[in-house]
């Protein structure tokens, strides 16, 4: 509708035109309403001004008049509230199946990662017609991830995960830019999103520079920092056996359940101490400073893909990670 109104940036997914008419409905009621007042002003001021024939001194009031004013805007408001609210339920509840796409902010750039492995420097390639979920953190301060060609926006802070969702509907390139003032070249902290039809994203996807998928560095690293030794797989070990631990609730020793999403797993292993799974006793070693947002992000892969097949709760539409280990280096 607006593409050649260089005020809107393109509608480049599915949120954008909905968004734009709701935007577009309050900028014609604030207008009307503006237009209405000045109109009365004017006409009032000079059919009552003094010496007039309409001049009267003073007024009685109307009850049909104070119900109309009181509950016309009562309705414009309503519907205002109810169709703003169905926009950003929407807009705040990710599809299921949705793939997942991690991203840290940090001063002054955004590094995104795929599930597959490719990363990418304020860049991000994602299929059209797809619904893609992104799980962000900061290593520093606040940003904010905005794809005004989308209509979204969400802030990333550090110390935990917030999400996006959007589902984009044309092949093209956008702008990302951080929303939030976040230092002295925040206005620098600018990107790019790039939309790709499925067959060219493939192509993109196995083109080079991946370094195994996500799940399988995160494996590698649980590993190496020896949380294997106490987290088996096969049986409980001193810790708690992590195989389908993801989106289950969990009883913790003060009683409390609480749902093992991405921020719980981040808790769990930057701050073991805050939520004690029941049956077992607090040993686990705090893993704060010892590894990195990215590393993280990778820990929190591989125990999301630590889904049974018999549980039948499929994580993703991706084949499971693959065992094997590419020995590349780790950045
Ligand atoms: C010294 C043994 C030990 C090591 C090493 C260890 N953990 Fe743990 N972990 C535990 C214990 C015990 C618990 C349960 C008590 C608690 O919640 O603190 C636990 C709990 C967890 C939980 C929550 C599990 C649930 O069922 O809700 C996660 C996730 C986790 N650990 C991940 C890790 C990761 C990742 C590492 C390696 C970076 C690691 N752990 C290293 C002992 C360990
Ligand atoms: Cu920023």
């Amino acid at each position: 509708m607006f593409n050649n109104f260089p005020l809107w940036p393109p509608q480049a997914s599915t949120q954008a035109a909905s968004l734009d008419a709701l935007f577009v409905f309050l900028l014609v009621i604030t207008g009307i309403t503006t237009i209405a007042i000045f109109i009365f002003l004017i006409v009032f001021a000079v059919r009552y001004r003094h010496g007039n024939k309409d001049y009267e001194p003073y007024l009685e009031g109307s009850n049909s008049v104070e119900f109309t004013w009181t509950i016309v805007p009562f309705g414009i408001f309503l519907v205002i509230f109810v169709w703003g609210a169905a926009i950003y339920f929407r807009e705040r509840t990710p599809p299921r199946g949705a793939m997942e796409i991690y991203v840290v902010g940090k001063q002054w750039m955004w590094k995104t990662q795929h599930p597959e492995g490719q990363r990418e420097i304020n860049e991000l390639h994602v299929p059209v017609n797809r619904d893609v979920k992104l799980i962000m953190t900061s290593q520093d301060v606040i940003h904010s991830f905005f794809l005004p060609a989308f209509r979204v926006k969400q802030d990333v802070l550090p110390g935990r995960y917030t999400t996006l969702w959007f589902h984009a509907i044309k092949p093209g390139t956008f702008h990302l830019f951080c929303a939030e003032y976040c230092g002295t070249q925040h206005s620098g902290m600018i990107g790019q999103i790039v939309v790709m039809t499925p067959s060219d994203y493939d192509k993109w996807l196995s083109g080079g520079g991946s370094e195994g998928s996500l799940s399988a560095t995160g494996e590698k690293l649980f590993q190496e920092l020896g949380c294997a030794t106490c987290h088996r797989s096969d049986t409980q070990g001193r810790g708690p056996n992590l195989m389908g631990v993801y989106g289950k609730p969990q009883l913790l020793d003060d009683g409390r359940t609480v749902i093992a999403d991405e921020n719980y797993i981040r808790e769990s292993i930057l701050n073991p101490g805050a939520k004690v799974v029941a049956g077992f006793r607090p040993i686990m070693p705090t893993f704060q400073g010892v590894v990195s947002e990215e590393q993280l992000l990778s820990l929190v892969a591989y125990i999301k893909s630590l889904q049974t097949a018999q549980q039948g709760q499929p994580v993703s539409n991706r084949p499971p990670a693959p065992a094997t280990v590419k020995t590349n280096e780790r950045r």
